[in-house]
């Protein structure tokens, strides 16, 4: 492609709250009146003067009352998850923590207590921020894992009480941040460097429950940098100074708007609209109120999209200029459908995962083809491999996908079993499986394209989401009906997948009533986990679950027969 050979250069001593807002690192020097966040409900907004503050107050506060010390290097004893739906202050946490050379470990706003409880045990947080609804969940999870209640530090939302008795807020901890001396500011050091991590985010890989990944400070700056470098040219070709105004709609949580939302655009000078949760109007009220021009989405939302026009309709969305869709598949007809009924919108896609710290691909706005996922980002080198392991060069043939990247992180905490799975090291580098089938093919205008055909590994993605197979089994496994299971994805045209379980009733079942037994099942489901695991693909009965003579789960056996029945 066009960028194939240009030279990154990617500073490597530098954390991530300095990357942008410290003028040295800015590729042009902010604006002080830019409003990297503005809020979608109330439209209150946090301008960049503000930003800088509120991290610098918020990181003296918050080591004050939690007792962290900012340059004592150990770093995993210093670890904060958030809980909590997007906000305009998400990232101002995270930076925070950082600045105390602590870990961010983001939580998706929609999990139980129990996911919550996982999520604080593996990645030994101590300290935990939520927001005024959430805290009933929050305090169940920490008392679990004997986090102390004063180290939960409530994040005000628009619409919710402003404080809740007894609980610290960011707020407070700002003010109480702003009368304090200036912090012994976190000596970045050279040592640390690139292994420096940022953000623990939660990922299965390509197999068994989810793990905590070790995000650098690097890896972000690196795709950061990547994504910049792909889309300059098209930038400049719109129009000198033009700024994103962009949707915050995608889980912060999640590293598609971790990194590939929040990130780039505040290191852009860009605005980032926040929405907290998906309501189909109040998106459309949004582009249409903000004047968003870039929207970035999961396939879910353009299917809405289309099957929902005339509401649309009458919403003015002319600002719309380009929309991202990324995190699962994009089906190459209802590409085509949407992008006839936005002519006037570049359709692009992306792919990644949280082990490549978001993009490996993206799609040029001069070589739009649709279905495709783009073309490799500046810095990527990728290798497909057939299942018997030789390298594939030819077009238009499937193989798993590897990937080397300066953004491919540092490996799975206190992992060394995944880490030696997932990530190889191989004569030319170290590579990152990504458990996904793809194709490079020509493009008509003569660029190689990367097409994700199919999913190799166990991961179910429901509407972009991961749900892992193996955390849904071993939640069966505790009910007293099931002797034995295996969970599979199957088709959905709306989320694009959907968990379903194939059960071995116990010889301890009580009653014949199969349906009761299903339901019970179901219920059990449904009080553990988030709403995008419950089993709605269903749940059926058979007399024994396919393994591998080493007593793996055959869990592609079973898709390729579902597959084959529903095409039936
Ligand atoms: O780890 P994760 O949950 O990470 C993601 C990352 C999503 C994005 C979003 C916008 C981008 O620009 C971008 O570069 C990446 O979802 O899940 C990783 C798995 O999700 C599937 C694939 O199986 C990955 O291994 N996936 C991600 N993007 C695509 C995709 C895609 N464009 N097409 C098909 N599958």
């Amino acid at each position: 492609g066009p960028l194939a050979g240009s030279l990154l250069e990617i500073p490597d001593t530098v954390p991530l709250c300095d990357f942008r807002l410290d003028e040295r690192h800015g590729r042009r020097p902010i604006a002080e009146s830019l409003d990297p966040f503005v809020c979608g409900i109330s439209g209150r907004t946090v301008l960049v003067p503000q930003l800088k503050d509120r991290v610098d107050h918020l990181a003296k506060g918050l080591a004050q009352h939690v007792g962290w010390v900012a340059n004592d290097g150990t770093e995993f004893d210093k670890v904060a998850v958030i809980f909590a739906p997007n906000t305009i202050d998400t990232l101002t946490i995270s930076w925070a923590i950082h600045r105390l050379n602590g870990l961010s470990s983001p939580a998706n706003a929609v999990y139980s207590a129990e996911e919550l409880q996982y999520q604080l045990d593996i990645s030994r947080a101590t300290v935990l921020f939520t927001v005024p609804s959430l805290l009933p969940i929050a305090l169940r999870a920490a008392s679990k894992c004997n986090l102390n209640q004063d180290h939960v530090i409530i994040c005000e939302m628009p619409g919710e009480p402003q404080s809740s008795k007894g609980f610290r807020t960011v707020s407070n901890l700002i003010e109480q941040g702003a009368t304090l001396p200036e912090l012994d500011v976190l000596r970045w050091t050279k040592a640390q460097g690139r292994r420096q991590t940022a953000f623990l985010c939660f990922s299965s890989g390509t197999s068994g429950t989810p793990k905590a990944v070790m995000i650098s400070h690097y890896n972000v700056i690196a795709n950061v940098l990547q994504i910049q470098l792909f889309e300059q040219h098209m930038r400049d070709a719109i129009e000198p100074g033009y700024r994103d105004v962009t949707l915050g709609l995608m889980p912060f949580s999640h590293i598609y708007g971790l990194v590939a939302i929040c990130h780039i655009a505040v290191y852009r000078g860009d605005s980032i609209i926040v929405l907290p949760k998906f309501v189909f109007k109040d998106f459309l009220a949004s582009i249409e109120r903000f004047k968003i021009n870039t929207l970035s989405v999961v396939p879910p939302i353009i299917i809405t999209m289309v099957k929902n026009k005339a509401l649309c309709d009458q919403f003015n969305l002319t600002s719309v200029r380009q929309i991202m869709t990324g995190a699962a598949p994009l089906g190459q007809e209802t590409a085509q459908e949407f992008a006839s009924q936005y002519s006037n919108w570049v359709t692009r896609q992306g792919y990644g995962m949280t082990e490549t710290a978001t993009a490996v691909t993206n799609t040029s706005p001069f070589d739009v083809w649709l279905g495709s996922s783009g073309c490799l980002l500046s810095g990527v080198e990728a290798k497909l491999l057939s299942p018997e392991g030789t390298e594939i060069s030819a077009y238009n043939t499937p193989g798993e996908l590897l990937v080397k990247a300066p953004s491919v992180v540092l490996g799975y905490l206190n992992n060394p079993k995944a880490n030696a799975e997932t990530f190889v090291d191989m004569a030319d580098g170290r590579f990152v499986k990504t458990g996904d089938e793809v194709e490079f093919r020509k493009s008509p205008a003569g660029n190689e394209h990367v097409w994700v055909v199919d999913r190799i590994k166990e991961l179910i993605k429901v509407k972009g989401l991961q749900v892992a197979p193996a955390e849904l089994e071993a939640c069966l496994l505790e009910h007293l009906a099931v002797a034995d299971c295996a969970v599979i994805p199957v088709a959905d045209e709306r989320a694009g997948e959907l968990p379903k379980a194939f059960v071995v009733k116990s010889a301890a079942v009580a009653t014949d009533d199969e349906n009761v037994v299903k339901q019970s099942i179901l219920k059990r489901v449904e009080k553990a986990k988030s709403r995008h695991k419950w089993l709605a693909g269903g749940v059926e009965f058979v007399d024994i679950i396919p393994k591998s003579p080493s007593g793996k789960i055959l869990r592609r056996l079973l898709r390729d027969l579902e597959r084959e029945r529903r095409r039936d």
